[in-house]
């Protein structure tokens, strides 16, 4: 395996333009971007979390990471969103009210881009009035909800429980993800599906669209 130790010490310290002239080696390298991320990018994260739950780093420490993770993904998603392929139908995205972290969102709409669903982001702090009128007005065939805060967690089951109130739940699959949701939570508050990564996202969509009859 590639040794990704220099584009995660870059991200670490927040060096966001080395971090994305070492993303750019890697791809030269013959790495893949999925590789990329999960042992570049993403195992550097997590070392940026614990050092912000140490007491080691403060906020804007974990922006400045955040920022360099940003560039590398710019680097990516060229390679990861550009298919030639028929489009495998609508995913309406979003990260749940109350919750900023959009990076892992970012990361799934592009592989769910990379495999041919289209994708309407609705962004961060998405209320659920505005997941509801996106599944009224889009019709997607499914409705893919981020968190990161366990505080926010409770959020996806109130989007869940918009839709049903608004006659919607039948038209949409809901899938669910976020680094605090686990596949339990996922079943306890109702969801379709929940996926721990960016691949799995779209795997698991694709299987989501194959049930509905519509591939
Ligand atoms: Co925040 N933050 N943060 N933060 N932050 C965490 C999540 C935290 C774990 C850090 C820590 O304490 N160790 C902690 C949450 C603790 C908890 O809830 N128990 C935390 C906190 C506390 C906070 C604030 C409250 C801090 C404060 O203000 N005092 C604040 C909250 C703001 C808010 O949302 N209201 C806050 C703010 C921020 C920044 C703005 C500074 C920044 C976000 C910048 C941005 O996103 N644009 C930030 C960051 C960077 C982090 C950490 C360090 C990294 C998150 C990240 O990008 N990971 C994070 C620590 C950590 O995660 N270890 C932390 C990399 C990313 C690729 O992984 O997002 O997990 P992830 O996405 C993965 C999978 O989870 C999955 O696929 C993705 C790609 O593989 N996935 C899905 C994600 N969504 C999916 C959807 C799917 C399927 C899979 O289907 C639809």
């Amino acid at each position: 395996m590639l040794d990704y130790s220099f584009l995660s010490q870059a991200v670490i310290e927040g060096d966001w333009n080395k971090a994305s002239q070492l993303t750019a080696a890697a791809l030269d390298s013959g790495a893949s971007p999925q590789h990329i991320i999960t042992h570049g990018l993403q195992t550097a994260m997590s070392v940026v979390g614990e050092k912000y739950s140490s007491g080691e780093y403060f906020l804007p420490d974990m922006l400045m990471a955040a920022r360099a993770v940003n560039n590398a993904i710019k680097v990516l998603e060229p390679l990861l969103s550009d298919t030639g392929m028929p489009t495998l139908g609508k995913v309406v995205l979003g990260t749940v009210k109350g919750d900023i972290h959009d990076i892992g969102k970012n990361i799934v709409a592009m592989f769910l881009k990379g495999v041919g669903f289209e994708v309407f982001d609705l962004g961060v702090d998405v209320s659920d009035e505005k997941f509801v009128a996106a599944v009224r007005k889009t019709k997607p065939g499914i409705l893919g909800l981020s968190v990161l805060l366990t505080t926010t967690m409770p959020s996806i089951g109130s989007v869940i429980t918009a839709l049903d109130a608004a006659g919607l739940r039948s038209d949409v699959k809901v899938i669910v993800g976020g680094a605090p949701v686990t596949q339990s939570y996922a079943n306890l508050i109702g969801a379709d599906a929940y996926a721990h990564d960016g691949g799995e996202a779209a795997r698991v969509c694709k299987e989501l669209i194959r049930n509905k009859g519509v591939i």
